[in-house]
């Protein structure tokens, strides 16, 4: 049979086919390895050399040809299929339309921008910075040396040649950016996922969100840091909250602190604040200055105050969640419970 024979023949049966699944069927026979293009194409090689060009041309339009054929038959197809269901029971215009499915934010996300909003409101800027982090920005810059006993406590990615690159550990390395950019006075707030090699369990996860912050300006002391933690309550919670600090110690702040708050659940103690009616929410300090050296912010004129709130421990101290695993595990039920 000759070639145009063979496009007629195919052409026919092509316009004959009775529904998608039957053409599906006729495209993977015509266009396949085995089919009548794979056929044609396999004869190239033998062919004289001269011959080849006009049947490697001849394929081309011959595959043209079966694809707007199949094309046209299944848009032929889908109209009938369409038409039909229209007259038939298929179509009925009176019947509710199923209910549309709908998304919502995620908890950390709602929780974000909801202390973005406070923040900005107070003059903060928002700020972001790189997950991927250099090694001098995540420790060396924050007065965390290699051979430091503070990086233990924030077990490491590492990641990239010789160790230079980590995953950060947490969202401080963004004061540390943020200060070699910024001219003193300034006040800003970065939110942002960090990630840590723990062995997780109901409250740790190796993967999880902190919102730091940091003002730098003159004469900056811990009585503007309680001040600010306090509006943040106030604006989480909706009413004010007491808070005391505890001493703690992260090389990047002198003095540092622990901030406990108030617990929100209870008036006389609680399985959320332990019986203790305070709940460990953030640690802070005032920044120490061989950081705002290292940021090139001179510390005999500047002072300010750093703060690293866990957002996942936020969220699921506001909604009584008793396990960091459930945030970002993906399990749509627990997520739908979010919704509104
Ligand atoms: C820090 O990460 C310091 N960068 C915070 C800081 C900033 C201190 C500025 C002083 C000044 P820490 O390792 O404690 O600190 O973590 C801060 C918060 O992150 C914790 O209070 C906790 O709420 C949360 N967090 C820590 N590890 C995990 C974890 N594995 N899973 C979930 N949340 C965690």
């Amino acid at each position: 049979m000759d070639k145009q024979t063979n496009l007629e023949n195919a052409q026919a049966r092509i316009a004959e086919a009775s529904d998608q699944a039957v053409l599906a069927d006729l495209e993977r026979e015509l266009l396949g390895k085995d089919g009548l293009l794979g056929q044609q194409l396999k004869e190239i090689p033998s062919l004289p050399p001269p011959e080849r060009g006009p049947a490697g041309r001849a394929a081309n339009e011959l595959k043209a040809a079966l694809t707007a054929g199949l094309l046209a038959r299944a848009a032929e197809l889908a109209e009938a299929d369409l038409a039909a269901d229209r007259e038939g029971v298929g179509f009925d215009a009176t019947l509710p339309a199923p209910p549309v499915e709908r998304g919502s934010l995620h908890p950390i996300t709602k929780v974000t921008r909801r202390l973005v909003q406070i923040f900005s409101s107070m003059g903060y800027h928002i700020l972001d910075g790189p997950e991927v982090e250099l090694d001098w920005y995540n420790f060396e810059a924050l007065n965390i040396p290699a051979d430091h006993p503070a990086r233990d406590s924030q077990d490491t990615f590492y990641c990239g040649e010789e160790g230079r690159l980590v995953l950060r550990t947490h969202t401080s390395p963004v004061q540390v950016r943020a200060m070699e950019r910024m001219t003193p006075p300034f006040r800003l707030v970065c939110p942002g996922k960090v990630f840590r090699h723990e062995n997780t369990d109901a409250t740790h996860e190796h993967t999880f969100h902190q919102m730091e912050g940091l003002v730098v300006g003159k004469d900056i002391s811990v009585g503007h840091l309680v001040g600010t933690m306090k509006t943040l309550l106030r604006g989480i919670f909706g009413k004010e909250i007491d808070v005391r600090l505890r001493p703690g110690h992260f090389p990047f702040v002198e003095p540092g602190f622990e901030l406990d708050a108030r617990c929100v659940f209870c008036e006389s103690g609680c399985r959320v604040c332990k019986g203790t009616r305070w709940i460990e929410l953030l640690p802070c300090g005032l920044v120490h200055p061989k950081v705002l050296e290292a940021a090139g912010i001179d510390p005999s004129e500047w002072s300010g105050f750093a703060f690293g709130l866990g957002l996942s421990r936020l969220v699921m101290l506001s909604h009584g969640i008793d396990d960091v695993r459930h945030l970002l595990g993906g399990d749509l039920r627990f997520l739908e419970q979010f919704s509104c």
